[in-house]
């Protein structure tokens, strides 16, 4: 059951996911929409219009979430909610998050015009800013949501010292009152996020649904190397204590680690950068990001020691100093039993083939997971590509996506997520 779709739906996918890629930055590559920019700012406007025209009702709440809401029979019981993100990483696609707002949305039109009245209020909700930003915090709505922004991440500072308690006023948000987001702090019944892929495994399978097991932990770093500033063309090589070099070390420590987890784990080092412009002085100061993630909490958790006393030891041999900033950007999520049950049993009931699978990318589902039982809906990604312009996803999956979302919140609306069973 992927091909034979109603028409208006295909139409509105389409128009959603092209409509949204409009709001691009235009001096940046692929489809780019980051937190906080203009792009980003006007982007907002259509999400609350294509929600109101869906016929919710909208608003926005102090942490910059946009929430449509449909009423459910009894408004005061705990409700179910869904949703994803519309910012996107710099030079990313179009697609990513987005499948989640759009695809959250045609659902909620398909319940209403469909005269479902669901037995507890449905929220549609256009996390702020999922992805991690200049900042080096992702998910800044669902972890408002979650109250697990704290007064310190507000003072994180960009590379311009602009700090992201700055960055909210500036877009319109008083920092002081983004834990004050009234709808999470009711009890919630369940969240259920779709999502792309972003990986090959759906479509090497040629399965048109994942349903997610585990989400990915991220553990990150900035690592300061101190070296001593030399002239180039002067200075011996056996002479030198050159931050670079040390930095180069750690770089391919990092790629060893990834490579050796014994299941799913990866390692990337994103930017390394030099603190003198100069082409002909020895580098003194070099500064690199890197993270690593794991769905093996084990393997995860010991990676700060092992790369952090590594890489201390091989430029210990250069002669360089080395500072860590760690952080734990999250923790590897279990997406609940109860709702991956109910979302398997909607897919086979649909005739929608399915398979279990974890996810390496972080969601807003993570911090979810803290409010209420969490799971994920994953539909396939071309090639496995996202994070760039060629990410792509066939509308009709996307409307496969949609169909086996509506049929999973009608049944997650009465059932009973206490039950813990076996995952699928
Ligand atoms: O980084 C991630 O995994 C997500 O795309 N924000
Ligand atoms: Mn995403
Ligand atoms: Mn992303």
């Amino acid at each position: 059951m992927t091909s034979d779709h109603d028409t208006g739906t295909i139409e509105r996918l389409d128009s959603g996911i092209t409509e949204l890629a409009g709001y691009r930055d235009p001096d940046r590559n692929g489809w780019t929409r980051e937190v906080f920019s203009a792009p980003y700012r006007e982007s907002r406007q259509w999400t609350a219009a294509r929600m109101r025209d869906a016929g919710l009702d909208v608003s926005t709440d102090p942490a910059g979430n946009i929430i449509g809401r449909l009423e459910g029979a009894s408004p005061n019981a705990p409700a179910l909610v869904t949703g994803s993100h519309t910012d996107t990483v710099d030079g990313g696609g179009r697609f990513d998050g987005i499948v989640g707002v759009v695809g959250a949305i045609e659902a909620a039109r398909q319940l209403r015009e469909s005269g479902t009245r669901l037995s507890r209020d449905l929220l549609v909700v256009d996390f702020l800013g999922e992805e991690s930003n200049v900042f080096g915090l992702s998910c800044l709505g669902s972890r408002a949501a979650a109250r697990e922004l704290t007064p310190a991440d507000l003072d994180r500072k960009d590379y311009r010292g602009v700090s992201l308690g700055q960055a909210y006023t500036d877009f319109g948000l008083d920092p002081d009152a983004l834990t004050q987001v009234q709808w999470a702090r009711k009890p919630l019944h369940a969240f259920l996020e779709l999502h792309i892929e972003q990986g090959p495994t759906l479509e090497q399978r040629q399965l048109p649904l994942g349903i997610v097991t585990a989400i990915t932990g991220i553990e990150r770093f900035i690592a300061t190397f101190s070296g001593s500033a030399d002239h180039a063309g002067t200075t011996a090589m056996t002479d030198r204590q050159d931050a670079m070099i040390a930095a180069a070390e750690a770089v391919l420590a990092v790629r060893r680690e990834g490579c050796g987890a014994p299941t799913h784990g990866v390692a990337t080092t994103t930017r390394v950068e030099s603190e003198s412009r100069s082409p002909n002085v020895v580098p003194s100061l070099v500064r690199m990001m890197s993270e690593v993630r794991s769905v093996d909490t084990s393997w995860l958790g010991g990676v700060k020691g092992r790369l952090t006393g590594e890489i201390l030891a091989k430029a210990g041999e250069y002669g360089v100093d080395v500072n860590f900033d760690w952080s734990t950007d999250n923790e590897v999520v279990h997406a609940s039993p109860g709702v991956q049950d109910v979302v398997a049993s909607a897919a086979d009931t649909l005739g929608i083939p399915w398979m279990p699978i974890p996810s390496g990318a972080t969601h807003d589902a993570v911090h979810m997971a803290t409010l209420a039982p969490m799971g994920m809906i994953f539909l396939p990604s071309r090639a496995g590509k996202s994070h760039c312009p060629e990410e792509w996803s066939d509308t009709s999956d996307i409307a496969t996506g949609v169909t086996a979302l509506v049929h999973a919140l009608q049944a997650l609306d009465t059932a009973d997520l206490t039950r813990v069973t076996a995952t699928p």
